[in-house]
């Protein structure tokens, strides 16, 4: 059996119950497949894709907190540190009730290749909790978020670990957690990324996301021939990705016709209104069907089951940006039926491992997320080297250096695929030129 196929099936069996890691390290080490044989003796030795899969270190703890009713609630954290080859862990946290230890584990290891792509000295990490934000109060939220510090202070620091957002973690989970980090170990650092911009926050981190998963996209449209202005696109979720998605790509001159949530889509035929929407799910904290009440132009569609939801929708470029999992063979199925000629993924994981096959042998363009939504992380990077230098660059140079980023990553992947024989395959470019500079590093640094 190839050194390759032996670690799937180590992983799938040491690791069981936690099917979005499996699917995770499939898709890594098959693209890997090529760079593994031609190596295949000394990283058997040095037993290289063991310890690849394997954290460095995981933390899992209760979390305890006194909802407005004056009841206990007990939630489970975790931070999974899994790769510091190349600096300090970074990643977000998540909080959602579909939270375990196989979901952390899964974004953990994307985030170690993610953040090699964008250049920058960060390694690889992600935690966060079973907590659902959905419905509480600020109190309870500010409650939950102290509690959840209150242990997770002990594992991170400015030099050691750097968490930042993901679903249901924003700018006001940042700072609640923020503020506990600092009573409770006496540190002004920056621990945390994504902080508000009077206490050591980045301008444009808020928009990074989104901005640079479009920055991307209009560099890989361009290099093969097309241009972004006057497509149409289907973004899905209406969260901090997608919010910033929709703005660029409306500034680059493309209509963007859905946005959606767990509940619902919407269908907004004159193009998204960006300053309805942010008032809506920023503002509002609210559901999409009060944009649709509010925007004649637009249709609501409540979720039901077994319905595919925004990517039944004709448009030219796709752009998923929930949740895992949530573009499956079917919906990549309609999409080449409708004519798509790309997806991006500014969610993590969003495309089943059948739906990518599918779209990339129907010549659709495919940036995976690792690369395409790597500029929230890069300008976390950017962040914690304002906080270093006790400065903060203006707009447009944090601007600036993401775009440029986020351009340099799309042609490493592509130079990558290239040298590898597999031109305009993103997928294995991206796990390439990612793993290259995490195993040099790895080797460097000896058994460890
Ligand atoms: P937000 O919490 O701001 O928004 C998440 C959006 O996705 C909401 O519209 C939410 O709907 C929807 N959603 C979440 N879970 C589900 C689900 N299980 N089923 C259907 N819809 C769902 O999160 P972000 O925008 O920050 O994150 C979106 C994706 O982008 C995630 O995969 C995240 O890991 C990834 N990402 C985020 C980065 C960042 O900087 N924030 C950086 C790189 C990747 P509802 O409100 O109804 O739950
Ligand atoms: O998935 C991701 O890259 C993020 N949620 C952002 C992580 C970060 O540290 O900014």
């Amino acid at each position: 059996m190839s050194y390759v196929d032996e670690v799937i099936e180590l992983v799938v069996k040491k690791n069981p119950s936690e099917p979005e890691f499996h699917q995770a390290v499939k898709e890594v080490l098959e693209s890997l497949r090529v760079v593994v044989e031609a190596n295949e003796e000394k990283f058997r030795r040095e037993a290289l894709l063991e310890r690849l899969v394997e954290p460095e270190r995981q933390f899992k703890f209760r979390v305890p907190w006194v909802d407005d009713k004056g009841q206990v609630q007990v939630n489970t954290g975790y931070r999974v540190q899994f790769n510091s080859a190349i600096g300090p862990y970074k990643g977000g946290l998540r909080l959602h009730p579909s939270v375990n230890l196989g979901i952390i584990k899964f974004l953990g290891f994307e985030q170690i290749f993610k953040n090699s792509l964008t250049g920058l000295p960060i390694g690889g990490g992600k935690g966060g909790s079973d907590f659902d934000p959905k419905g509480k109060s600020d109190r309870e939220i500010m409650a939950f978020c102290q509690s959840f510090m209150t242990e997770l202070c002990k594992y991170i620091g400015a030099d050691t670990d750097v968490p930042a957002g993901d679903i249901g973690t924003g700018a006001r989970e940042i700072g609640y957690m923020f503020g506990q980090y600092k009573r409770i170990r006496g540190v002004y650092e920056g621990v945390l990324t994504g902080k508000g911009l009077s206490y050591g926050g980045s301008l444009a981190r808020t928009e990074a996301t989104g901005y640079g998963l479009l920055y991307l996209t209009d560099e890989m449209l361009k290099c093969n021939g097309h241009d972004i202005k006057g497509k149409t696109v289907c973004v899905s979720g209406s969260g901090n990705v997608a919010i910033y998605a929709t703005q660029k790509a409306q500034e680059l001159g493309a209509k963007v016709v859905t946005v959606s949530d767990s509940t619902g889509w919407v269908y907004d035929k004159d193009g998204i209104d960006v300053a309805l929407l942010k008032e809506v799910k920023e503002v509002k904290r609210a559901r999409l069907s009060e944009y649709a009440a509010a925007r004649p132009s637009a249709e609501y569609h409540e979720k039901k089951n077994g319905e595919h939801g925004v990517w039944t929708v004709k448009c030219d470029i796709a752009l998923p940006c929930a949740t895992q999992n949530e573009l499956d063979l079917d919906d990549a199925k309609a999409l080449v039926a409708n004519g798509c000629i790309a997806v991006a993924e500014g969610a993590n994981m969003p495309t089943t491992l059948e739906a990518t096959e599918y779209l990339q042998a129907n010549k659709v363009l495919f940036a995976p997320g690792k690369a395409a939504n790597a500029g929230g992380v890069a300008t976390s990077a950017l962040e914690m080297s304002q906080n270093s230098e006790r400065l903060s660059w203006s707009f447009e140079e944090v601007d600036s250096k993401l775009k440029n980023i986020m351009v340099n990553i799309f042609h490493n992947l592509d130079d990558a695929a290239k040298r590898y024989g597999a031109e305009g395959n993103y997928v294995v470019g991206a796990n390439i030129a990612g793993f290259e500079k995490v195993v040099d590093a790895m080797t460097a640094q000896g058994i460890v």
